[in-house]
């Protein structure tokens, strides 16, 4: 191999590996590797195909992985230190594609992995986003939004000759596919279908991330998630949308009659995931093509709805996508027609309006005749895909017997549960080596490729030299996250303090603000003299959407707070608190072999699954939750005395919104350390560091609305958590807690979630 990258480091910069530097070496590794991975060949051809449509894909960097599931990092790092070359600082120079928001992308990319690892006959199909999600700044305590670029030579994106004329309304625009190949071994990869437009311009980028919204020629594949909050915003996301299903719809429809297959067979043939609502278009657009091409419109729908199936992933209202119908009018005229004769046949069947697709919605009660016509993306999906499913057992029985109860009357055999699951090679071999090499050492590597093989490590839960051995693993990746920490964030970290990390989205139904009332409330006890049994290191990393003001007052408050106690010399002992910055796949892949506990604290029936406690529990963390999400699975399977749970469940929360019952105030009024720390939020001390406004709309809300009601758990959470703390002074039982958490997260491989859906939904 070393012979090979020296003529290729000749071939590319005219040198010896020797004289490179780290960004030129960056550069001859990924050609290097993509090489190697474009000389694999795609999976077997089989009877079945499946395309997985989604919005977002969340990779995370390619380099690391790529040479690690090629089986040649070892060898690469051997060849460039004896050249004096640090393979990290090398990977360190790769932009990181975030082309995802949140759990929904970084779930497709891990899919992405299980496909290539399991050689399934399935591709994914996406928008090539020039600029992701966006880049995470702090200025002022505040969130500031930069774009993020990852694009540039160096890609493992190939162009392809595959292009397209996508037609809207008033323009056509032209389309080029990019495939990316995604490696899980050496002998077997996946690949992704990127979409971008030819005209695409990113110089009309200009502050932060604002551009003209309008131009649609130059700005339709420069952001995931442009800002909807108006109507330009809006469209620009059907533009995107229609654009991706247009694309991919043709590329279906084309490889299927170039490889021979019948239009009256393609439901048996071909399967199409739709990854959350964005990309229900796919429905009707594949309609419209197969129409186009000879088969009747009754047998069309018959084709689509066996071949497509839908993946629900949240029970937020505002993640279900309803188009107003005027405005997809504008954009899409030619599926209307098909969204109508749609729509008729379900009011033809059905005598249930909350199952109709198009609503007849009354916008004023004074001018009753007057009504605005909306789309229920969501609807289209349901009624016209073979099977339905929710993310994590809970999610799915919230599905069935109360978000989408009306449907799963109609249809009892369609709905089904896949629970979430993680790449294991990124999550876990490819990011945390010291901890994988520790469990080889202890059960052999047959884990590697069985990951319910950990369950071995359970005889290993009272011996204490192993142990002590993973203290000591543990104590390196706190060290090693410490260092990263210093570098980027200007922050010392207590390696001797328990790392307390709560990494996801900004959303308040995730309550970071009640995390931040528990450091709050820790900050007014230590002030007393009241410390706490051990120090702690309390770490945020979450974005909050651009438009997203109360998510963005929560990171205010969070920069607030650790500007106030990190410097302060009585409290900061005891206590720390870090937002890291620009929290990406890459930082999570630094600090969930550091973390120790694992924050899962949602408001119990709003978080679908979550996969972040997936990762960490994974990862030798004990989780502190609620009976939320997959939490519920991991409690069943790691028992009681594994993890700390807390909250109210799931049917009482769900009874509280019912009855519309819930008084934060109470809350506050009666609890006076409770009252004291949401107060704080508005303290001298505060105000001092931070915006007036966005503090005190957030103390506010906190006390007349708090809708997600970060006060009904917050008492027992502070009681739980100081509980967990309490028994890290006991460091061997708290590793035999993080053991018994390892050995039982062999069921969360996205390996068996994708055989489960293979299962369940696609039988490829
Ligand atoms: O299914 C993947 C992931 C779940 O683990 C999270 O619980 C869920 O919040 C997330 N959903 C989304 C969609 N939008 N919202 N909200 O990202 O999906």
């Amino acid at each position: 191999m070393e012979e090979k990258l020296k003529d290729l480091a000749q071939k590319l910069f005219g040198k010896e590996i020797l004289d490179l530097d780290d960004k030129e070496l960056y550069l001859l590794l990924s050609e290097f590797s993509n090489n190697l991975l474009n000389k694999i060949e795609k999976p077997k051809k089989s009877d079945r195909k499946l395309y997985y449509f989604s919005a977002e894909f969340l990779l995370g960097k390619l380099l690391k992985n790529n040479l690690s599931n090629l089986g040649i990092r070892d060898e690469v790092k051997e060849i460039l230190s004896k050249n004096g070359k640090v393979i990290e600082k090398a990977e360190e120079f790769e932009a990181e594609p975030s082309l995802g928001n949140g759990g929904l992308g970084r779930l497709a990319a891990c899919f992405m992995d299980s496909f290539a690892n399991l050689g399934l006959n399935a591709e994914g199909i996406g928008i090539c986003y020039h600029f992701g999600l966006f880049r995470q700044k702090f200025e002022d305590y505040k969130q500031k939004e930069v774009k993020d670029p990852w694009l540039d030579d160096s890609n493992a994106l190939i162009k392809t000759d595959t292009k397209y004329d996508v037609n809207f309304k008033n323009q056509k625009v032209e389309a080029t596919m990019y495939d990316l190949p995604i490696s899980a071994r050496k002998d077997s990869r996946s690949t992704i279908h990127f979409f971008d437009i030819d005209s695409v311009d990113e110089s009309i980028v200009k502050e932060g991330i604002s551009f003209d919204k309008k131009d649609i020629e130059k700005n339709l594949s420069l952001f995931l998630y442009p800002d909807d909050s108006d109507e330009d915003g809006q469209k620009l996301r059907i533009y995107q949308q229609y654009f991706m299903v247009s694309c991919g719809g043709r590329y279906i429809l084309d490889e299927y009659i170039k490889n021979g297959g019948k239009l009256e067979e393609f439901g048996d043939k071909i399967r199409i995931q739709i990854n959350d609502t964005h990309p229900t278009m796919i429905i009707p657009e594949m309609i419209r093509l197969l129409t186009s091409k000879g088969l009747s419109f009754e047998k069309a729908v018959e084709e689509i709805t066996k071949a497509c199936a839908y993946t629900n992933h949240t029970i937020l209202q505002e993640a279900l996508e309803k188009w107003n119908y005027q405005m997809l009018e504008d954009v899409v005229p030619a599926l209307m027609p098909i969204i109508e004769k749609l729509d008729e046949i379900v009011r033809g069947k059905y005598d249930n309006e909350k199952v109709y697709i198009i609503e007849n919605k009354k916008e004023d009660e004074k001018n009753p005749e007057k009504l605005t016509r909306i789309v229920h993306m969501a609807n289209i999906a349901i009624h016209f895909s073979s099977k339905v499913n929710g993310v994590a057992q809970l999610h799915s029985d919230i599905l069935v017997n109360e978000t989408l109860k009306d449907f799963y009357e109609i249809y009892p055999d369609k709905f089904e549960n896949v629970t979430n699951g993680i790449s294991f090679k990124r999550f876990f071999h490819n990011c945390n080596e010291d901890l994988t090499k520790l469990i080889e050492s202890l059960i052999g590597p047959e884990f590697k490729d069985d990951p319910n093989k950990l369950e071995e490590l359970l005889k290993f839960q009272d011996d204490p030299e192993v142990l002590d051995k993973f203290l000591r693993v543990k104590e390196i990746s706190k060290e090693n996250f410490s260092k990263y920490v210093k570098e980027k964030e200007g922050v010392d970290l207590d390696i001797n303090s328990i790392f307390d990390v709560q990494i996801k989205r900004l959303h308040e139904y995730k309550r970071q603000q009640m995390n931040a009332l528990y450091v709050i409330d820790t900050y007014l006890k230590i002030k007393k003299g009241i410390l706490p049994k051990n120090p702690i290191t309390v770490i945020f990393g979450a974005k909050a959407a651009p438009s997203y003001y109360m998510a963005k007052n929560i990171i205010h408050l969070i920069l607030c707070l650790q500007e106030l106690i990190n410097k302060d010399e009585d409290v900061n002992k005891y206590l720390k608190v870090v937002m890291l910055t620009n929290y990406n796949v890459s930082y999570a892949e630094k600090i969930i072999p550091a973390t120790e506990i694992s924050e899962q604290i949602s408001l119990a029936s709003k978080e679908a699954s979550g996969t972040g406690n997936m990762k960490m529990m994974l990862n030798g963390a004990v989780t502190l939750g609620t009976l939320d999400g997959a939490n519920v699975e991991i409690r069943d399977l790691v028992g009681d005395e594994n993890i700390y749970i807390f909250g109210k469940k799931a049917d009482q929360i769900i009874d509280l919104y019912e009855k519309d019952s819930y008084k934060a105030k109470e809350i506050y009024e009666k609890n006076e350390d409770i009252k004291k720390a949401v107060d704080f939020i508005v303290s001298k001390e505060i105000l001092e560091i931070g915006d007036k406004e966005m503090l005190e709309s957030l103390h506010n809300d906190l006390i007349n609305k708090d809708y997600f009601m970060a006060l009904i758990d917050l008492e027992e959470y502070i009681e739980v958590k100081n509980k967990l703390i309490e028994a890290y002074t006991d460091k061997r039982s708290f590793a035999k807690m993080a053991i018994n958490n390892i050995a039982k997260a062999g069921f969360f491989s996205s390996d068996r979630s994708i055989r489960d859906y293979n299962r369940k939904i696609w039988n490829l």
